[in-house]
Formats: structure tokens, sequence, C-alpha cells
């Protein structure tokens, strides 16, 4: 067993973690990118819970018409039709982006900005498109944060999306670090699995309404936000040591018991 690492860098996951992107924010900009191509496809609140099985956009789109056959509307060549429609979605999303719709969830800047001032490092690892990263950076947060991050893994970048390790292997290799210096924020099974998989054992998660009841296997903290002194964080597993919020004290302890733990 060598020296334990030091923690280096914090990889953050996009949707549902970053902000709650999903019910609000893309789930409409998907059916909306349906109605503007003629479609009477709608997905609804649960039905989009159900679709988020499948991460990736275009992706989601697939696993619809595959287990919903009989669609109206389809063309001769699903994938690009899939691929159409995620297009103008993603039109549709930045533009809704734009408005300052979407706000960061609680704690994520202040760990942020905490995290800056201690010099480790941020990145992103997220199964969203690249200019949804960027959008989101630049307009939920009022401040310009996408220049804190200096390393953005995103989307189609990868050939496999989560819950493969792909996305998490790019950040770590644009980082130039370990796993082991490591530790990300995630929202989602498929985002633990993924992390996991790339060797980060160390890893925190955000539920939110869609992943609340999600397994999180081995996770060693599961909260319901990163938390404010106004609106302290509730752990649904693990503890916060009886302080309001998550910290880079807290980040450093979990990074520090699951590398002695040598898992
Ligand atoms: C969540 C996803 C994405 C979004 C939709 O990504 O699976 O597909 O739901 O975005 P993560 P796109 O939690 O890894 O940030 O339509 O751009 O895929
Ligand atoms: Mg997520």
């Amino acid at each position: 067993m060598g020296m334990p690492s030091e923690l280096r860098a914090l990889i953050f996951d996009v949707d549902g973690t970053l902000a709650d992107t999903e019910r609000d924010g893309h789930r409409v900009a998907f059916n909306q990118a349906f109605a503007q191509a003629g479609l009477d496809w709608r997905w609804s609140e649960d039905l989009y819970g159900s679709l988020l099985d499948v991460t990736g956009g275009k992706e989601r789109i697939g696993a619809f018409i595959s287990r919903y056959p009989g669609l109206a509307g389809l063309s001769a060549d699903p994938a690009a039709f899939a691929a159409t429609l995620h297009r103008r979605k993603t039109q549709i999303f930045l533009d809704l982006l734009q408005t300052g719709a979407i706000p960061l969830r609680p704690g994520v800047k202040r760990l942020l900005a905490e995290a800056r001032s201690q010099g480790v490092r941020l990145a992103i690892a997220t199964t969203t498109a690249p200019e949804n990263v960027e959008s989101l950076l630049r307009y939920a947060a009022g401040a310009d944060l996408r220049g804190w991050f200096e390393a953005v893994a995103a989307g189609d970048e990868v050939p496999a999306k989560k819950p493969a390790p792909d996305v998490y292997r790019l950040a770590l290799q644009r980082l130039g670090l370990g796993p082991a210096q490591c530790l990300a924020v995630e929202d989602s099974d498929n985002g633990v699995v993924a992390c996991q998989g790339a060797g980060i054992a160390a890893v925190v998660v955000t539920v939110n309404a869609y992943t609340r009841d999600q397994g999180f296997p081995s996770v060693p903290l599961v909260i319901d936000s990163l938390g404010e002194a106004e609106s302290p964080a509730r752990p649904l597993r693990g503890n916060l040591g009886g302080q309001p919020f998550v910290d880079m004290a807290l980040l450093r302890r979990i990074h520090a018991e699951v590398q002695g733990l040598g898992r």
C-alpha cells in the first residue's frame, strides 16, 4: 500500500449535479423539438424519468422509438431522424440556458470557489453536449464560471457514454492526474458506475427528484444537495460531521478515508 494520494482535483458531473437541468430544461427542450418537427410525441415528467436510464439525448430518443413501436411520424432511418431531432433540441436548450432560467444547485458555486482558493483543480465529466456545458457555466451563475474548469469532457467526445468510464478517463487524461488524486461529484447511478469504472473511488452524490431512489453502490456520502448555511444539506447516507454543508475539509476527509481503505 503506497502513500495515500493527495486530493488534487474535483470532477463534476453536469446534469442533476451542477444544475437541476432535466425536468424543466432538457425535457422541455425535447418536447418543443418534437412539436416543431410536427410530431405528437410528448415526454411527461414520469415518462422522461423512465427514459433517463439511457444517457445521451440522441440515444434517449432512439430508446423511446424502440420502446414504443408504431410511433407516428418516423422517418426511414431512425438514427438519422434522432440525430436531427437532437440537434434541434440542443438549440432550444441553449436558448433556454441563455435566458438564465436554470440556476446552479445549492452550494455548487460556494464549493467551486473554495476549491479554487485552495488550488484544487476543477474538471467536468458529462454526457451532455459540450455546447450545453459552455452555456450553463456562462449563463447559470451570472458570473462566467467556464474559466474555472481547466478540463471538460462531454457528450460525443467519447464512444461510450455513462455508465461506461470513458468520459471520466478522458477528464483524467486532460487533467494529467490519476484516479486516486481525484474526487467525483455525481447525481445518478450511471454516473457513479462511470467514475468508479475509471478508478475514482472517492465520490459524493447529490440526489434530485429523479435519482433519489437509486442505489449508489459503495458511495460514502449521499445528500440532497451540497448545501448552504441557510439551506443545510440533508444526508441520505453517511454524515456531514455536524456541519450544514459540504466543504473542502469534508471532501478531503472522504477522499482520505477512501484512500485509506485502499478501495
Ligand atoms: C445527463 C445525460 C444527458 C442529458 C441530456 O448527463 O444523460 O444526456 O440528459 O443532454 P450527465 P444531451 O448527468 O452525465 O451530465 O441531450 O445533450 O445528451
Ligand atoms: Mg448527472
